[in-house]
């Protein structure tokens, strides 16, 4: 069975770009007082950072369901803080991360549309193998009109940024005829990643499966394939995990 070798599509190493840093005034627990009871007030550039349509409307329903918690995705005591909450203008589940530097600093804002996801599984914090860092992932899709295209995207926090570690297709199909269908899970190891993709081409005919090896790149910040490895966790025979040698790591919106 030939590896699927596209299953991730590394983001991570020198070409990549951390995602912009806006330093703020207020604390994140402020930030939520001010969106959910208009104090403190934040100031227009803060607002514009949220790029969120209700920060400093007088109509407090356009921003619905918000909360705040507290992760660690780094090794020093200060935890950052995510931010989640529903935009109604935009019709979106937002989540803003924070982290503090000299100053707080949003680090990063992820959006997804309400009928796409769930508030409180849009973005968490992982840590999917002993030897890699937690990372923050988020769910996308970057599917257009005729078709479902999800992505587990993943960040690691360096030096007060969020940069780009890897990313997963874990669902593609499109409604109107197709030609496959495509779901990925992703399994671990202690130390490995095992990911399992099942195709079906033409949808709806007889699966095939694919299995694939990597391991954290401690220098790139992402997972790598090991080709060499295939036959320790793959069963060779149906293209398959062999099942007592990795266990679902929950990543999926497709349970
Ligand atoms: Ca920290």
């Amino acid at each position: 069975m030939k590896p699927a070798l596209l299953a991730l599509l590394f983001t991570g190493g020198a070409w990549a770009q951390a995602l912009p840093v806006v330093p703020f005034r207020l604390d994140p627990e402020q930030v939520l007082r001010s969106l959910r009871d208009r104090r403190p007030v934040m100031s227009e550039s803060e607002c514009g950072a949220l790029a969120l349509s209700g920060c400093r409307s007088e109509e407090p329903t356009r921003i619905r369901g918000i909360s705040l918690r507290w992760v660690q995705l780094d090794t020093d005591e200060q935890l950052e803080a995510i931010l989640v909450l529903t935009g109604e203008a935009e019709d979106s589940h937002i989540a803003y991360v924070f982290d503090r530097q000299a100053q707080w600093n949003l680090i990063g804002s992820f959006e997804c549309r309400r009928h796409r996801c769930e508030l409180d599984r849009m973005v968490r914090v992982q840590q999917l193998t002993k030897d890699a860092p937690p990372l923050l992932f988020c769910y996308r899709d970057r599917g257009g009109s005729g078709t479902v295209n999800w992505y587990n995207e993943s960040f690691h926090l360096r030096a007060g940024r969020l940069w780009p570690s890897f990313q997963v297709i874990t669902y593609e199909y499109m409604p109107f005829r197709g030609p496959y269908s495509l779901v990925r899970r992703v399994r671990a190891s202690d130390d490995r990643l095992v990911i399992h993709t099942i195709r079906e081409q033409p949808p709806g005919t007889k699966p095939q499966h694919s299995c694939e090896v990597l391991r954290w790149d401690a220098e790139r910040f992402t997972y790598r394939p090991v080709a060499a490895e295939q036959a320790k966790y793959c069963d060779s025979r149906n293209g398959q995990p062999l099942a007592d040698k990795s266990f679902p790591a929950v990543l999926s919106l497709l349970r």
